[in-house]
Parts: structure tokens; C-alpha cells; sequence
């Protein structure tokens, strides 16, 4: 069974099929093939999971809930009928995406999820980030967060046409992928202090995140508990992936326009 710890008292029924976990589509009017699975993963896969989890860089890009791309109509409209069949929809924010706001909600029907959200997976307390906040060691990145996070920041952007918004996503993008090029792959990793840290902060002993874009199950030990760490997969072209719960417990899972049949 899961449940989530913020809306304890509204306890979730008993799964029949589970809870799936994904992040990291980067959906842009430039990758249309990831389009075309993440909607054909909606209408098949998700389609049948009590709840899904999608744990931040939904879009490649949202420069605000009053902007959205025309690109972006199809994927809102099949989020919609996902919720319309029932399924729960969690979307919490990632470096990309972090403008998500009461729109996309209303639009969608989804719930806008904090980032560090602790659900009860069968029992084990376990978090939930997008990841980025883990990266300590990236201390340009964690600065540049810490301005893009900051409401007067984003107040002033609201105040700029698309137009505008657009060119300076492109700086911001060209300035990132220098900086980028000149940092270490450890640096751009998360830190394992911070990841316990965390844990520990939160009472939890699992964490699923994405945004490093290593997939992985990390095993290790809490203070003398057994604590693992999976980071979920970018989806990239044709290919995509993502974490099951259900029974028997966690599984990875493999999403292929190809073996949809199409
Ligand atoms: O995204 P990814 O994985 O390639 O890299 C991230 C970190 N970079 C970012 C920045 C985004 O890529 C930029 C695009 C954001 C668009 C936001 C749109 C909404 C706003 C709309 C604007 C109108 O998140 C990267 C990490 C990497 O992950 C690994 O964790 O290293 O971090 C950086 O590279 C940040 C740099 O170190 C610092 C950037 C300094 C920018 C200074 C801006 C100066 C002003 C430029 C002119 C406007
Ligand atoms: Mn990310």
C-alpha cells in the first residue's frame, strides 16, 4: 500500500496495480519521438497504476503557466484524461521546469508535489526529490538555484513577455551547458553525505530521484540500517524508463515506442 504522508488523514485504497515513478522526459517541440511515447505510455502503461509519480523535468522548458508552448497542448491534454480515468498524477518540479504553477494544476489535474515528499511505500518511509537539491558539491548551480527559486526573481519574470522570457531561457541554457563543460562528472553528481543527511532529516530510508541521469539502485547503510538510493532514467528518442511499486515491491521498468507496436 502506499500513502502519502501529506494527505495522511485521506488514506489511499488498497493498490490493485500499483504506483509508478518516472522523470527526466525533457519534453520539447525538438524531441518529438519522447513525445510520442511519453503520450503512448499515458494511454497504455500509466493508464493502469492507481498513481503516478513524475519527479521533475516533466518539460524541457516552462516559462510560466500564462506561456505555454502550443508544443506542450497534446501532453496537458493527455495528462487530463489521465486524471479523468482516475489516476492519481504527482508532478513535482525539476531545474527545468521549476514554473509549474496552479494553471498546469487546473489544466491537468494534477498535484504539485514539494520536493522532498515522503510517502509510505508497504511500510518504509521514502523519499521523494527531483535531485538537483542533492548536487552540494555544484556550488555554481546551487547559487544559480537559489536566485531562479527566489519569488522576486520570478515575479520580475512574470512581468516579461514570452518573447523575452524565451531569449533569456536560451542565455541562461548557453551559460549552463559552458559551465557545464567545465565542471567534473563527480561534481555533478550527488553527494553521498548530503543523501544521508537527508535521509536522516526526513526519517526516511529510501530516496528515489532523478536529474544526474545515472540510473542506478544504490544499496548502502543508516546508521545501522539497510537504506537504498534508486535514481530513475532520462527518457531519450524512443527509449524510457521508470520504477514500479506494487507487488511484489520495486521494479524497473522499460517504456519502447517499438514494443507498443508502434
Ligand atoms: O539542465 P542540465 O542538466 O543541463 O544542467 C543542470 C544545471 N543547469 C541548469 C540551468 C538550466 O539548464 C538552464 C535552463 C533553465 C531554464 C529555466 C527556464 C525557466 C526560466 C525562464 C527564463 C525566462 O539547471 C547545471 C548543473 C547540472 O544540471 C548538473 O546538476 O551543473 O548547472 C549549471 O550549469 C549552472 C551554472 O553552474 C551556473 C549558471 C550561471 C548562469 C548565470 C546567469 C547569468 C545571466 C545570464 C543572462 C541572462
Ligand atoms: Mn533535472
Amino acid at each position: 500500500m502506499y500513502r502519502s504522508k501529506r494527505s495522511s488523514s485521506k488514506k489511499q485504497s488498497l493498490m490493485s496495480s500499483g504506483v509508478l515513478f518516472i522523470s527526466d522526459l525533457h519534453l520539447s517541440p525538438e524531441q518529438p519521438e519522447t513525445g510520442r511515447l511519453f503520450i503512448d505510455f499515458l494511454e497504455t502503461r500509466a493508464a493502469e497504476v492507481d498513481a503516478l509519480f513524475i519527479l521533475g523535468d516533466l518539460f524541457e522548458l516552462w516559462l510560466g503557466d500564462d506561456a505555454i508552448l502550443p508544443a506542450y497542448q497534446p501532453y496537458i491534454a493527455a495528462l487530463r484524461s489521465l486524471t479523468d480515468r482516475g489516476v492519481a498524477l504527482h508532478v513535482m518540479h525539476g531545474n527545468r521546469d521549476f514554473l509549474l504553477g496552479d494553471k498546469f494544476q487546473t489544466l491537468t489535474g494534477a498535484e504539485l508535489l514539494d520536493d522532498y515528499t515522503v510517502i509510505d511505500l508497504g511500510g518504509v518511509p521514502t523519499l521523494l526529490m527531483h535531485g538537483d537539491l542533492l548536487c552540494t558539491d555544484d556550488v555554481a548551480y546551487q547559487q544559480f538555484r537559489c536566485m531562479v527559486r527566489d519569488p522576486r526573481w520570478q515575479q520580475a519574470l512574470f512581468g516579461k513577455p514570452m518573447e523575452e522570457r524565451l531569449e533569456l531561457a536560451q542565455r541562461l541554457r548557453q551559460e549552463s551547458q559552458s559551465a557545464a563543460g567545465m565542471k567534473s562528472i563527480e561534481i555533478m553528481d550527488v553527494n553521498q553525505e548530503e543523501v544521508e543527511k537527508t535521509l536522516r532529516e526526513h526519517k526516511a530510508l529510501q530516496l528515489i530521484h532523478g536529474h544526474t541521469h545515472r540510473p542506478a539502485r544504490h544499496h548502502f547503510e543508516l546508521d545501522g540500517k539497510a537504506a537504498m538510493r534508486f535514481v530513475l532514467p532520462e527518457w531519450r528518442k524512443q527509449e524510457g524508463g521508470g520504477l514500479h511499486y506494487g507487488q511484489p515491491g520495486l521494479s524497473k521498468e522499460f517504456y519502447s515506442l517499438s514494443r507498443s507496436g508502434q
